[in-house]
């Protein structure tokens, strides 16, 4: 079956003024889309994939032709990515971490505001297009960034760090230029008040277990 575009689970503008309507209108509508329907693409000359995953896909991207592996990277990597971030946003977030992943942020990190400075910094220290990540890696909560649209999942020798997706933020300027231009800190700073929290410590027990 083919690759499909999630819904988003929320209005265009239930994330303003964070994220405005227009920026989820293109990001979701046009950028996301794109991806779905060029990784499809790629996979058509692959009847063999056709059962797999998306995340299972870029999980052993080696098991990919040669011919497409860039095309389902990119795409493949686009599609898991941007289905993943979706989730991890809400309108009027509660502001903060909940249970084993507060305990797990405290133990780590010092507090909250560590980890949102660290992450913050890996977005920022993005050169070009990426992603900023708070994964699991070796059993524990780390923070770092991949270009374009890799994934920790792909293994650090693909996409340079390697582990589980817990948080993700989107650093394309397609994620921002509408509303903050060149100001990519100050989206940074704004995203932590749509942030899903329960999405988030989800993420992480499943990443743990
Ligand atoms: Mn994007």
């Amino acid at each position: 079956m083919a690759h499909e575009l999630p819904a988003l689970p929320y209005p265009f503008a239930a994330l303003e003024p964070s994220l405005d309507a227009r920026t989820m209108e293109i990001h979701h509508d046009k950028h996301h889309a794109a991806y779905v329907t060029n990784l499809n693409k790629a996979l058509e000359s692959a009847p063999a994939l056709a059962s797999k995953s998306a995340e299972d896909l870029i999980r052993d991207l080696a098991s990919v032709p040669e011919g497409i592996r860039n095309a389902v990277r990119n795409n493949g990597g686009g599609h898991v990515n941007h289905s993943f971030f979706w989730k991890l946003l809400k309108p009027g977030s509660d502001g903060k971490p909940v249970g084993k992943l507060a305990e797990a942020i405290t133990a780590t990190f010092g507090d909250l505001g560590q980890l949102q400075e660290k992450l913050n910094a890996a977005g920022v220290g993005r050169f070009g297009s990426g992603w900023a990540w708070l994964y699991v890696g070796g059993g524990k909560l780390e923070i770092g960034s991949t270009a374009n649209q890799d994934n920790p999942i792909m293994g650090k020798a693909i996409a340079g760090i390697e582990g589980t997706p817990v948080l993700g933020i989107d650093v394309w300027e397609h994620a921002y230029y509408l509303h903050y231009q060149n100001r990519r800190p100050d989206y940074l700073k704004a995203i932590w008040a749509v942030i899903n929290w329960a999405q988030v410590e989800e993420n992480y027990l499943a990443a743990v277990k």
